[in-house]
Parts: C-alpha cells; sequence; structure tokens
C-alpha cells in the first residue's frame, strides 16, 4: 500500500500541552493556566506548568523527530508569549523561541506547520470577554501578523484555529475546557468570533504573502449505531434527520461560512434559540469566505446519534434538541472513544466531495493507551493496530478520489491531555514525567518505517 510520492508524513503538538516554561522569557498568564490552576477542572489537578518541558529541551525533540524520518511537524504558537496581554508590542523574547524553533527544524529537513491558535488565549482577553467579545479577532488578526512577519520568510503552511468546535462549545458552552464557562449563547457568539478571526487573519496572511493557509476542523462522520458497523443501514428519516443536524453543528458551522461565507440554517436557528443572531453582522460571512488552501482534519472517532424527541439539548450542544448522543458498537481507547477506522475515510470522502475546492490533510489522528515502560521500551501494539487501520483509511479515501496531502499523528509526545491532565497518553514517544526522559514507543519505530516506505 503506497502513498503519493508527495505524500506529506508528520506529528503534532500544541504549545500549552507541552511546552511548560509558563514564566519565562515574558510569557503571559493564558486562560488555561487560570483554568489549571483552579481546583477541581483537570484531573489529578495538573497543570501546564512544566508540561514535556519543551521549551527548554526542544533540540532533543527535534532530533528525536529527524531519527523518526518526519517531514512535517504541526506545533502551535503560544499567543502570550508573543503579546502577554493579547495585544500592544510583541515581545520579541517570545518570538525568538519559534524563530529558533523553526530554523532548527529546518536545518533537520522538517517543514514546520504552525498553528496560530491552539487553545491559549491570554487571560487578559478573556478578562474583556474573551471570544465573545467581537474585539478579540481583530487581535487575533494582529497577533497572526505579527508571527507572520517574524517567521513567514521561512514558514510555507499556516493554520489559524486548531478545531473552533472544541475552544467555542467545551471553553464557553459545557465548561469542560478553558475558560470554563457554561452558557450556549456564549458559545455560539464564541463560535462565529473565531470564525471571523480566522478570516480577519487568513487575509492578513495571505496579504503578506502566506504560501498555504489552512483551518482545522475536529470533525467526524455523524453515523446512527446501525451505520458504525453496516455504512449501507437506512437510517428512519427521524434518525437521518438527528444526523444531518449534528453534522450542521459539528462541522459545517465551520466549513461552511469558511469555504462559502454561508451558515447552514440549523446553526442560524440554533444561534437565535441560543441569545440571538444579532453578533453575525453585515459583512461577516463575507470576510469569513477568506480562500484558503486546504482543510485539516483532525478524526479520531464517529459522532453517533439517534433521534431522541423531547431531549433539552446538551450544553456543548445547542440546537441538539430532539438529538441523543448514543454509544458505538466498537472497541474503545483510554479515552473511551470508539476505535472506527473507516470512519476517517467516509469522512474524507464526505469532505472532498463538499468542499472539492479545497485540500485536504489529517492534521491529527492518534490514540491513548495505558502506556507501560518495560525494560526501556514501551510495546503499544493496541496503538501501531489503531495507526495501521486509520492510514489503510487514509489510502483508502486517497483511491476514491479525496484531495489528501498528508497525514500527522496526534501526538509527537504524551503530554498534557486538557481535562485528563498527564493520565491520557497519545504519544508516540513516551514521556517521563518525574525525569522528562522520552523513550520512542514501539509504534514510533513503525511509524518510522511507514515513513520510509512511504506505504504499509
Ligand atoms: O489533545 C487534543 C488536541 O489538543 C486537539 N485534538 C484532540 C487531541 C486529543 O484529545
Amino acid at each position: 500500500m503506497i502513498f503519493p510520492e508527495d505524500f506529506v508524513w508528520g506529528a503534532a503538538t500544541a504549545s500549552y500541552q507541552i511546552e511548560g516554561a509558563v514564566k519565562e522569557d515574558g510569557r503571559g498568564q493564558s486562560i488555561w493556566d487560570t483554568f489549571s490552576h483552579a481546583p477541581g477542572n483537570v484531573a489529578d489537578g495538573d497543570t501546564g506548568d512544566v508540561a514535556c518541558d519543551h521549551y527548554h529541551r526542544y533540540g532533543d525533540d527535534i532530533e528525536l523527530m529527524r531519527e523518526l524520518r518526519l517531514a512535517a511537524y504541526r506545533f502551535s504558537v503560544a499567543w502570550p508569549r508573543i503579546q502577554p496581554d493579547g495585544e500592544g508590542p510583541v515581545n520579541p523574547r517570545g518570538l525568538a523561541f519559534y524563530d529558533k524553533l523553526v530554523d532548527e527544524l529546518l536545518a533537520a529537513e522538517i517543514s514546520p506547520y504552525v498553528t496560530l491558535y491552539h487553545w491559549d488565549l491570554p487571560q487578559a482577553l478573556e478578562d474583556r470577554g474573551g471570544w465573545t467579545n467581537r474585539d478579540t479577532a481583530y487581535r487575533f488578526a494582529d497577533y497572526a501578523e505579527a508571527v507572520h512577519a517574524k517567521l513567514g520568510d521561512r514558514v510555507d503552511n499556516w493554520a489559524t484555529l486548531n478545531e473552533p468546535w472544541v475552544a467555542a462549545f467545551l471553553g464557553y458552552g459545557n465548561g469542560v475546557h478553558a475558560p470554563g464557562r457554561r452558557r450556549a449563547a456564549d458559545a455560539m457568539r464564541s463560535a462565529h468570533h473565531l470564525l471571523l478571526g480566522h478570516g480577519l487573519a487568513a487575509r492578513r496572511l495571505r496579504d503578506a504573502g502566506a504560501r498555504k493557509l489552512m483551518l482545522v476542523v475536529n470533525s467526524s462522520p455523524v453515523l446512527t449505531p446501525a451505520q458504525v458497523n453496516d455504512p449501507s443501514a437506512v437510517p428512519s428519516e427521524a434518525d437521518a434527520a438527528a444526523v444531518h443536524r449534528v453534522h450542521a453543528l459539528l462541522t459545517r458551522q465551520f466549513l461552511d461560512p469558511a469555504v462559502y461565507g454561508t451558515y447552514p440554517e440549523e446553526v442560524l436557528e440554533a444561534a437565535a434559540r441560543n441569545g440571538g443572531t444579532e453578533h453575525i453582522q453585515d459583512g461577516d460571512l463575507e470576510l469569513i469566505n477568506a480562500p484558503i488552501d486546504l482543510v485539516g482534519v483532525n478524526y479520531y472517532n464517529p459522532c453517533v446519534v439517534e433521534s431522541g424527541p423531547g431531549l433539552p439539548a446538551d450544553a456543548a450542544w445547542p440546537g441538539s434538541e430532539d438529538v441523543r448522543f448514543a454509544t458505538a458498537d466498537a472497541p474503545t481507547t483510554a479515552m473511551g472513544w470508539p476505535i472506527v477506522p473507516d470512519g476517517l475515510s467516509r469522512l474524507l470522502v464526505r469532505l472532498s466531495q463538499d468542499y472539492p475546492q479545497v485540500g485536504l490533510m489529517v492534521t491529527e489522528n492518534g490514540a491513548a493507551f495505558d502506556d507501560v515502560v518495560r525494560d526501556g521500551r514501551v510495546h503499544d501494539d493496541e496503538r501501531v493496530a489503531y495507526l495501521d487501520g486509520h492510514l489503510r483509511e487514509v489510502h483508502r479515501a486517497i483511491e476514491a478520489g479525496a484531495d489528501l496531502r498528508g497525514y500527522l499523528v496526534w501526538s509527537l509526545l504524551d503530554n498534557f491531555e486538557w481535562a485528563e491532565g498527564y493520565r491520557r497518553r497519545f504519544g508516540i514517544v513516551h514521556v517521563d514525567y518525574a525525569t522528562l526522559e522520552r523513550v520512542p514507543k514501539d509504534s514510533a519505530l513503525w511509524y518510522r518505517d511507514v515513513i520510509v516506505r512511504n506505504g504499509l
């Protein structure tokens, strides 16, 4: 099973999850510092204070990437390192870290893929309303431009936002993520302002000469329980309506405005019933509809739903009245997430049909398992099986015509898994949090061989 010649193989991480050094070189406070330090928000009271200490160990981490033969490394920039208060003059020491990181990646022949926002909003902006405040979108565009001004001569690939659904609906809807707010209306407003920030930043970056622009979404095929194991199962009319609605709320809410400049009617209805639509101003959709080259797809599992009349909307899912979130009949990872590899090909084929004008890249895919180190090795056979199964589906989607440019495993390192803290390990490289020692797991060595072979 051989992949196209120019297929890009790599791994992904995010700033707050790996960097640590939260008080160094003038970094300001982020909403995740505040949230993780408040008791009860994160499992075991974990915080990103030290994380993988990548801020100091990035040189060794790049050497590891080189040994694993990665061609691409997707990382995010911590906004509070660049503008400690979220606006105003840039902090040169913060930019210097990413400047060195990029130089060393390039020296190792690894292409940097920069994500500008992977959830660590400066706390100072949250204090002024965070993403519920329209002004945050404009501040984001300024910050994006400042980062591009420093790195744009060497970085070709730019993602504006990572998973705006999660940032809006877990951050402002059900409060499982920072900033921990719990109001459907706030989540709807935040989602729109994140999109506005994406559009404004994408335009600034394009004007400044950015070569490849991308929006990264967490997307899943929405399936009925029967469809999980039988793609040809025909749902009832009511179940089909639930599927259609949830697909609009999860994926089309972000990709329709970005690619077509329109909102699905389900999203407008959900906004109208949760705080209103006044925050969607004339001209916003045109701004959001900035040309992008790629959609980044983060896939872990399908979203399984059926109709469930009369249910109250889940706090993370305004607009989901009449929908019941169901479980899949499938084995699960340590996160409890169902393992359904062909969900990935079903998703990629659908996205390539719905949005044919943009290319696709799998910007995250991977799994947490309860890994143990024995005699200096981690035999993570379950992760190898997970990755193997999903890569076969990536290949299948390419054969079916999807314009798929690459695959980035989540994650390079075990890291701070948000509300789950350090107890969930997604890395292909094990991190001992007491010593910070890195040990490539069997999956890392397996992945290296896949890359060298350009196939399975
Ligand atoms: O760790 C996260 C990442 O930050 C965003 N996508 C999903 C991953 C696993 O939950």
